[in-house]
C-alpha cells in the first residue's frame, strides 16, 4: 500500500504536537501542565474546522462532538491520550487523537449517519501524580474523589492542578460519557515488537494486561561516606539495590507470567559523599492473570520487609493503583477484525502489555483497540516511530469499521 499525503500530514501533526513540551529538546507533557493548553489550542482549532462542538471537561479532557442532522444522537466515541511520559516519543496517545479527527473528516465526506465524539484524554500515563487514567476514569464515571488529594513532586494536589488549569473539580461528575454512547475505539501504536517481528502492519487487541503500581521506601541512616565503616551502616541504597534485583529475578523466574519494573529511585539526600538515608522506589507489575499479579506483588512486598529487617532498616510500601486485566468487547472486536479482513489485511489478535484508556472505557462502553506496528518495538522513548503506510491501513480499516457501526445503528444488514 502506498503512503498517502494524509498519512504524512498526520505524522507531521504528531511531530508538531510533540514540540509542545514542558522541556526544551525533549517531549514531556504531564497532566494539566502548561503545554497541555497549547495542545488543546491546536486540537480545538482542528475540531472547530471540522464543525465539531468543543468542550474541556473538569478533568481536562478535550472533547469534540460531531452530531450531523442526518444521524441519530447515540454517538460512537474515538480517542486516546495527550499526556506523555518524560522524554517521550511523538506517537504514544497523540496518534490516536489525530487519527480520530481524520475519521471524523472521512465520516463527513461519506455523510456517514453516525454521531462521533473524539476525546483527547488528559491523563493516562500517571507520571505527575503516580496514578494513571485520571481522564478516562472521569469519562467512564469512575473518578474516585480521593484522587483529588494526590500530590505531585512539588506537593501540588490534583485538585489544585485542576483549578490552576481553570477547571472546576466539582464538575467532574459531569464528565461522564453520554449514557447512550454505543462504543469506543482506540487506535494506538503497539509499543512492542510483536507485529513488526511477524511483518504485520496492524493488530486487533484482545485484552489489556492488569497492572499494579506501588511505591516502596527503604529508610536507614544517612551518614558520612568517608568516616562510616561498612559494617556500621544502615544504607538505604544497598537495601534498595538488593530488592530491585529480587524484583528482576522473580519476574525472570515467572517465565513471562508477569513482568515487573522498578523505573523510579529517589534517594535522599542524594549526594555522592553521603550514605543514602532513604530511597523511594516505584514498582510497576503487570500480568494477564490478576491472581498471579496479586501473588507476585505480595511476595515482593514480603521480600522488601525481609531485606529491611536483615539490614536493620525500615521499609514502607504503598499500593498506588491496582488495575485488573480487561478483555476488549467481543462483538466490537469481531466487527474490527472483520473490517481488518475485509480491507485485505491479516487479522492478528494480541494482548496489550501497555495500559490504555481503553481499559477504563471498557468498563463503561463496548470497547475495541486497533494497533499499528511499532518499528523496533520502541516506545516511551524519543526513537518511537510509526510507518506512514500503516496509518493508511489503519484509517482504511477504521473507516470500514465505523460504516459497519453506522449500519448497525440504522438496523441495516451489515
Ligand atoms: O504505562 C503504560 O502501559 C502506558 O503506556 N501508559
Ligand atoms: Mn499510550
Ligand atoms: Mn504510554
Amino acid at each position: 500500500m502506498t503512503r498517502s499525503a494524509r498519512a504524512d500530514r498526520l505524522l507531521a501533526e504528531c511531530r508538531l504536537i510533540a514540540e509542545m513540551s514542558e522541556e526544551v529538546e525533549r517531549t514531556t507533557r504531564r497532566f494539566l501542565t502548561p503545554p497541555v493548553a497549547a495542545v488543546h489550542e491546536h486540537l480545538r482549532h482542528r475540531m472547530k474546522a471540522l464543525g465539531m462542538a468543543v468542550t474541556v471537561d473538569a478533568v481536562g479532557n478535550l472533547r469534540g462532538i460531531w452530531q450531523p442532522e442526518y444521524a441519530g444522537s447515540p454517538r460512537f466515541v474515538l480517542g486516546s491520550h495527550i499526556d506523555t511520559v518524560p522524554n517521550a516519543g511523538a506517537f504514544d496517545g497523540v496518534l490516536g487523537v489525530v487519527m480520530a479527527l481524520e475519521l471524523v473528516a472521512s465520516a463527513q465526506a461519506a455523510a456517514l449517519p453516525l454521531a462521533l465524539e473524539v476525546i483527547a484524554f488528559s491523563e493516562e500515563e500517571g507520571v505527575r501524580f503516580g496514578v494513571p487514567f485520571l481522564g478516562s476514569r472521569a469519562v467512564a464515571g469512575r473518578f474516585d474523589p480521593q484522587l483529588l488529594a494526590l500530590r505531585d513532586l512539588e506537593g501540588v494536589p490534583v485538585e489544585t492542578a485542576i483549578r490552576d488549569f481553570g477547571l472546576d473539580p466539582a464538575q467532574i461528575d459531569q464528565a461522564s460519557v453520554a449514557h447512550d454512547a454505543v462504543g469506543y475505539l482506540e487506535i494506538h501504536i503497539e509499543q512492542g515488537p510483536v507485529l513488526e517481528a511477524e511483518g504485520l502492519q496492524l493488530g486487533v487487541v484482545t485484552g489489556i494486561v492488569g497492572q499494579t503500581r506501588c511505591e516502596l521506601t527503604f529508610s536507614g541512616h544517612a551518614n558520612h561516606a568517608g568516616t562510616t565503616p561498612m559494617h556500621l551502616r544502615s544504607d538505604a541504597m544497598t537495601a534498595a539495590a538488593e530488592w530491585i534485583l529480587a524484583v528482576e529475578n522473580l519476574a525472570l523466574e515467572s517465565d513471562g507470567a508477569f513482568i515487573a519494573t522498578v523505573g523510579k529511585a529517589l534517594a535522599k539526600p542524594n549526594a555522592s559523599n553521603v550514605i543514602a538515608g532513604s530511597v523511594c522506589l516505584s514498582l510497576d507489575l503487570r500480568s494477564e492473570r490478576d491472581d498471579l499479579r496479586d501473588q507476585a506483588v505480595f511476595e515482593l512486598l514480603e521480600r522488601a520487609s525481609a531485606i529491611a529487617r536483615r539490614r536493620g532498616l525500615i521499609c514502607v510500601g504503598k499500593i498506588q493503583m491496582q488495575q485488573p486485566a480487561v478483555s476488549m468487547d467481543e462483538q466490537m472486536t469481531a466487527y474490527l477484525a472483520e473490517s481488518v479482513e475485509a480491507s485485505g489485511f491479516p487479522v492478528r489478535r494480541l494482548p496489550s502489555g501497555a495500559g490504555h484508556d481503553a481499559m477504563v472505557m471498557a468498563t463503561r462502553l463496548p470497547t475495541a483497540m486497533l494497533f499499528l506496528r511499532s518499528p523496533g518495538g520502541i516506545s516511551h522513548h524519543p526513537d518511537e516511530s510509526v510507518v506512514a503506510e500503516d496509518l493508511d491501513a489503519a484509517l482504511l480499516v477504521a473507516e470500514l469499521f465505523l460504516s459497519r457501526i453506522a449500519r448497525i445503528q440504522d438496523n441495516k444488514p451489515l
